[in-house]
């Protein structure tokens, strides 16, 4: 796009990424020591890359003037969950806090799409102080546990590789795999109690010795 400063267009959305990652890194930090555990495994970011928001942009139909509103995930972050109950526990968490507005979510694990992608998404409106002032920016938060994550990963680099025309075969296999990572899921979540047991007991014992 000529004449369009991408440099300036995209320095909120870079702010904001950095700021929730420090948020939810330190939540992370926070209930692990309040709780012993906590329903964030590790946490990722990133702003969309150009081509990205212009090609969603085209497939939209969203006006350049209007890009800050009709593109929700120019700023991504990506939450890591061991658990899909975890999941449950984390939205609300987001939903409690005050420093961010839940606009609306899209409910991709209990509305799989076609592609066997599973995530819960929660789009927010986040507060940025600018150097010119206060700016309200769209968020798009990605919670998932870790199977939906290695599948959603694959998947994403093998549509990359192969511009959305993936061979029949490949289809088939990556919706054989998505149905696994769901019953990886399931199982995970029967012996959910005794996993959380058995990692605060390890984490008490590495921090007995890390005191020692
Ligand atoms: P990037 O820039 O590569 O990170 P859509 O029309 O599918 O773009 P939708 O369905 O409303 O939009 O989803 P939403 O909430 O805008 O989120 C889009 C993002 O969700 C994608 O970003 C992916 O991160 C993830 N996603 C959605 N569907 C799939 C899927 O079928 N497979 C995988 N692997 N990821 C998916 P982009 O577009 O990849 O952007």
């Amino acid at each position: 796009m000529e004449g369009w400063d991408w440099k300036k267009f995209l320095l909120p959305y870079e702010q904001t990424i950095e700021e929730l990652k420090v948020k939810f890194k330190t939540l992370r930090t926070e209930l692990k020591s309040r709780e012993e555990y906590s329903p964030i495994e590790f946490v990722t970011g990133r702003v969309k890359k150009v081509s990205s928001i212009l090609e969603k942009a085209k497939r939209l139909n969203v006006p350049m003037e209007q890009l800050e509103t009709g593109i929700e995930d120019i700023a991504g972050i990506r939450i890591m969950c061991q658990f899909v109950e975890d999941i449950d526990r984390l939205a609300e968490l987001i939903r409690q806090r005050e420093d961010m507005t839940v606009l609306y979510v899209k409910d991709y694990i209990k509305n799989k799409k076609p592609s066997g992608y599973r995530s819960y998404h929660i789009i927010v409106e986040y507060p940025v102080q600018t150097a010119l002032g206060m700016k309200r920016v769209l968020a798009e938060i990605q919670l998932r546990t870790l199977a939906m994550n290695f599948w959603a990963t694959i998947e994403h680099s093998l549509n990359y590789k192969y511009r959305e025309s993936l061979p029949k075969e490949v289809v088939n296999r990556l919706s054989k795999a998505a149905e696994a990572a769901f019953l990886l899921d399931q199982e995970m979540s029967s012996i959910r109690e005794e996993i959380m047991e058995a990692q605060k007991l390890f984490e008490d014992k590495s921090n007995i010795v890390s005191k020692v």
